[in-house]
């Protein structure tokens, strides 16, 4: 079924690649180029993954595991069962989310909107990318990347934490956790005040902006408003996924001894040295 607002923006145009050709729906979903490479990209990898699995010889989906190539692979091609599945599982999934992100902007395109969506979600796929393609790279070897499983990736975060000493140590992980638990902050208070205002007490009007700027001008004194609050959380938001981007390729390219002794440099400032 369609809804009422449906078919008012169902519009030949705003493609980047293919013309009319991939320019209609299925169902509700606009196809587009893109989205033919997102479910062929998709499809493949997924068959990958299951055909890992099967020779791996469980279908538990917590313990399913394909790994990357040995080190000593470097950055070459790996054979199939020795890390040649992981590569080729690595370019579907890059392929699935970049397809997936021009398909955000071509519909971003035909509805007249801006790039917000498509250049927020980029950050996500920055930061996947830094972890199995710029890292190893910048490392010389693909065995760097981290294996796709569910239980193994947790394995593998923690070796590389503990590689570090103490990774709570690293600079940009702390920018990168206190812009997490930030935009978790600014996202509830968020939530919480415009639900307020829309559930007044039985009997009595909903509430406006008004309302809501009121409230924080009362309670903090200031209020960034309907529109900053939305502005602000984007920047949280994408600012979290960034940092973690960075606080992980610093960790080997830069810095290759443990995070605690890399603060030397403020434990060694002149004023409190000795
Ligand atoms: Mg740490 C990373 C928080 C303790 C070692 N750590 C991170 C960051 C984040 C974080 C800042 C992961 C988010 C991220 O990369 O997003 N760590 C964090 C916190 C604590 C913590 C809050 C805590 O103690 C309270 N970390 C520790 C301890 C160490 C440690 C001290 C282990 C002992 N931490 C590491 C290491 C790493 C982190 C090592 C990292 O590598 C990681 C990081 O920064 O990576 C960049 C970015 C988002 C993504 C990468 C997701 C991308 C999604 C893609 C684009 C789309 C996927 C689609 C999907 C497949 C589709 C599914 C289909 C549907 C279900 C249908
Ligand atoms: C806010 O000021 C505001 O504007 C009225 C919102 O819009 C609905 C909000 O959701 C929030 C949370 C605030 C308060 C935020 C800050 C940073 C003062």
């Amino acid at each position: 079924a369609m809804l009422s607002f449906e078919r008012k923006y169902r519009v030949r145009g705003g493609t980047l690649i293919g013309g009319d050709l991939f320019d209609f729906w299925i169902g509700p979903f606009w196809v587009g180029f893109f989205g033919v490479t997102t479910a062929f990209f998709s499809f493949v990898g997924t068959a990958l993954i299951l055909i890992g699995a099967a020779k791996q010889g469980t279908w538990n989906p917590w313990l399913i595991n394909i790994a990357p190539p040995d080190l000593s692979y470097g950055l070459r091609l790996a054979p199939m069962y020795e890390g040649g599945l992981w590569q080729m599982i690595t370019i579907c999934a890059i392929g699935a989310f970049v397809s997936w992100a021009l398909r955000q902007a071509e519909i971003s395109r035909k509805l007249g909107m801006g790039y917000h969506i498509p250049i927020a979600y980029s950050v996500a796929v920055f930061a996947y990318i830094t972890l199995v393609v710029i890292r190893p790279v910048l490392m010389g070897a693909w065995g760097h990347g981290f294996p796709y499983g569910i239980w193994s990736h947790l394995d593998w975060v923690s070796n590389v934490g503990y590689q570090y000493l103490h990774f709570h140590y690293n600079p940009a992980h702390m920018i990168a956790v206190s812009f997490f638990f930030t935009t978790v902050l600014a996202l509830s208070l968020h939530g919480a005040l415009v639900l307020s205002a829309l559930n007044p007490p039985p009997g009595e009007p909903v509430k406006t902006a008004e309302h809501e700027n009121t409230f924080f001008r009362d309670f903090i004194g200031y209020s960034i408003g309907t529109l900053g609050i939305h502005r602000l959380g984007l920047f949280l938001a994408l600012s979290a996924g960034f940092w973690s981007a960075v606080c992980i390729v610093i960790s080997g390219p830069f810095w290759t001894r443990g995070w605690p002794e890399w603060w030397g440099w403020w434990l060694n400032l002149p004023i409190w040295r000795n």
